[in-house]
């Protein structure tokens, strides 16, 4: 699938940048213990640690893999950029993270952006020498994919900001995507909001965040992960591993959100039923 490009204005040269670098990464988890991948951090560093703590992490077996929008809202970003340094740590881009990329690379209008309308106003209120820490570890966001792949022993997972653009994965189309497919993945809410149950097929389960949720859902094959920890300190882990299919989320077990349809159909046949059992028994009489 290739899209059109058209001729890129001088603010798009990240979305090409970032085209033209990491689009998609690709793992092996067969290697890993336990994978988790957890919803929105938004610099609430503390209350990751906290649940790394309450679940026993594993910090030489286990792998952390998040969602994206690591930074703004909270107040422990530089520790949350940090991540970045870890080992057991990998991550896709979110909308935030991408802001504050462009900001501190482009400057200008994407600077200002960032600040006013998605939430690095922390970054102003910094010393200068920490101004410097966060910008070299924001630099690093060059590295990171939008759409993450992960292998295990018996099923394929793939990691996304906000949304997987197509109803069909495959890593070929990934490569091609142009900003229009970019964008869905960094803010689309559409399906999380509809009566949207497609179950995205080229892979067993898709995980998102990005959309404040009370608890986290399942629609379809679509994990959404964002608990608004800045707001209410849950942050959702989705614990998955070789030996099981069923991932299971962490504190909070997942809400399946499933069209009313087949319950709908259940209680028509059930009336029919009734019905026609009621005339039989009527006649009878
Ligand atoms: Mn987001």
């Amino acid at each position: 699938m290739k899209e059109k490009e058209g001729v890129l204005s001088k603010e798009d040269k990240l979305f090409k940048s970032l085209k033209d670098r990491s689009l998609l990464q690709q793992l092996d988890c067969t290697q890993y213990r336990q994978v988790y991948i957890v919803g929105d951090i938004h610099g609430c560093y503390s209350d990751l640690r906290k649940l790394l703590d309450e679940i026993n992490f594993d910090y030489k077996n286990d792998l952390l893999v998040s969602v994206g929008d690591i930074i703004d809202r909270g107040t422990e970003n530089i520790a949350c950029l940090k991540l970045l340094n870890k080992s057991w740590f990998k991550m896709v881009l979110g909308n935030h993270d991408e802001a504050a990329y462009a900001g501190v690379t482009l400057g200008g209008s994407k600077y200002l952006f960032w600040q006013q309308r998605i939430g690095g106003s922390w970054f102003e209120r910094l010393s200068k020498n920490k101004q410097k820490q966060a910008v070299k570890l924001i630099e690093r966001f060059a590295d990171i994919p939008l759409v993450l792949e992960l292998n295990f022993a018996h099923h394929k997972i793939v990691v996304c900001h906000a949304d997987y653009p197509l109803n069909y994965y495959n890593s070929k189309d990934v490569k091609h995507f142009g900003m229009r497919s970019i964008n869905k993945i960094l803010f689309n809410r559409s399906r999380v909001f509809s009566e949207d149950y497609t179950v995205i097929k080229g892979a067993n389960y898709f995980v998102h965040g990005h959309t404040p949720l009370q608890s986290p859902v399942l629609k379809g094959n679509r994990f959404y992960l964002d608990t608004g920890v800045f707001n209410t300190h849950n942050l959702t882990l989705l614990k998955v591993d070789n030996t099981k299919n069923k991932p299971y989320t962490y504190p909070m077990p997942y809400i399946i959100d499933k069209s009313r349809f087949p319950s709908m159909f259940v209680w028509g046949m059930l009336f029919v039923l009734i019905l026609v059992v009621g005339v039989f028994l009527f006649d009878v009489l």
